[in-house]
């Protein structure tokens, strides 16, 4: 019989990608949506035929477990957040009660409502933070540089919590920084992709950024999505690292970036310390062995490609009408 998935932030980037894989997978899929005032389904505008939708907010415990009543999912992917840095430092209270508390309101409503379901919960490795070594691995100290990673900490050691408690099946997937033309368009892989368009259109003149020497181990959303749900088949509930292995600095995505678009970044790349945090994460970079040993899984999109992929994706939506036809 088909199962049933929940997935809290299927409006999100993520939660577009694992809608569809869940789908293919002949799922039941379950997407929890805030009330907006206005709708906000454009990632998921091709598959709202295929998912039903069920009103709820992270921070109100009622809705939460009313979604588990109604969806009776096996398993529940816990992908909602405020998950821009940047903005943790400006809403810090309103980031801890939704990336933070909103995970221990999620696992309330799995305990007392369907309890034998298997629980994702989309750590991040933010919580690595300042890092304490290099490559980060599952038994990196956490030293998160933000509200938001410390909100992802409370949420990652709450859920370790709940699986000692109770024996409940949840998984932490530590995710480093993963990316796709349906990232959202503050993140500076979508900001620089969007730019590069912009400018290559005639639509914009230059790019404001702050800090060019932060370094990411940047993959690709279609690809993570996958080691979630492959974490979820394990018999056993477990920790994974999911990263490529690899890093590049935000200069290096902004020279390969305008590079595929014909432009030279040193004429219209800005650094403007509006952008520039009060305490940054310069390096990330993961060690993906026991994913790879355990889930099988292991990246298929590479730098380069995933780069490409994202400046060829803003070229084609920004070209002028007149052109596309
Ligand atoms: P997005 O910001 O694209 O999506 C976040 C989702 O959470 C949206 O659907 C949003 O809804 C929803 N949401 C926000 N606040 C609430 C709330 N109070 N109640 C219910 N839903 C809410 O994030 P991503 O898809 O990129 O990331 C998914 C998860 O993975 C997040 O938890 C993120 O912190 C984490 N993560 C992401 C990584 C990445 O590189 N992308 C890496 C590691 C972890 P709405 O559309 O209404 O705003
Ligand atoms: P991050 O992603 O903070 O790693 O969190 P983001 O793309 O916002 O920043 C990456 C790095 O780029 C530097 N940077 C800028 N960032 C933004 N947004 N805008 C700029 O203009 C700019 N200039 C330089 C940042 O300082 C930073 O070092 C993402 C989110 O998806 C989290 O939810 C997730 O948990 C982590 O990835 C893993």
């Amino acid at each position: 019989m088909a199962k049933n998935a929940l997935i809290t932030g299927i409006t999100g980037q993520d939660g577009s990608y694992l809608a569809e894989l869940l789908y293919n997978k002949g799922y039941n899929v379950y997407g929890l949506v805030r009330r907006l005032s206005t709708p906000n389904t454009s990632r998921i505008d091709h598959i709202l035929n295929n998912v039903e939708l069920l009103q709820g907010d992270l921070t109100d415990q009622s809705s939460l477990s009313e979604a588990m009543r109604i969806a009776q999912p096996e398993e529940v992917y816990n992908l909602a957040a405020q998950s821009f840095v940047g903005t943790s430092w400006n809403q810090p209270v309103h980031t801890g009660d939704v990336t933070g508390l909103g995970v221990v309101r999620v696992l309330e409503a799995v305990r007392h409502v369907v309890p034998d379901a298997r629980v994702y919960q989309a750590s991040s490795s933010e919580m690595f933070g300042k890092v304490q070594e290099t490559p980060q691995t599952e038994d990196t100290k956490f030293y998160p540089r933000s509200p938001y990673g410390v909100a992802k900490v409370y949420a990652y050691w709450t859920c370790v919590n709940y699986r000692e408690s109770y024996g409940m099946h949840i998984s932490n997937g530590i995710l480093f920084n993963h990316e796709s033309p349906r990232r959202g368009i503050e993140f500076v892989t979508r900001k620089i992709t969007d730019s590069v368009a912009r400018i290559y259109h005639g639509l914009e003149s230059e790019l404001r950024l702050g800090n060019l020497d932060a370094k990411r181990d940047w993959g690709f959303a279609g690809d993570y999505v996958d080691a979630m749900w492959r974490m979820l088949q394990q018999d056993e509930p477990g920790d994974y690292v999911i990263a490529t292995g690899e890093t590049h600095s935000v200069e290096e995505f902004v020279q390969e970036a305008f590079s595929i678009a014909g432009l030279d970044w040193k004429k219209y790349v800005v650094v403007d310390p509006k952008f520039v945090r009060p305490a940054e994460v310069q390096l990330l970079l993961g060690d993906p062995s026991k994913a790879k040993k355990v889930l099988g899984w292991e990246p298929k999109v590479h730098f380069k490609e995933l780069v490409k992929m994202m400046v060829e994706a803003d070229l084609e939506r920004l070209e002028p009408v007149s052109r596309k036809h």
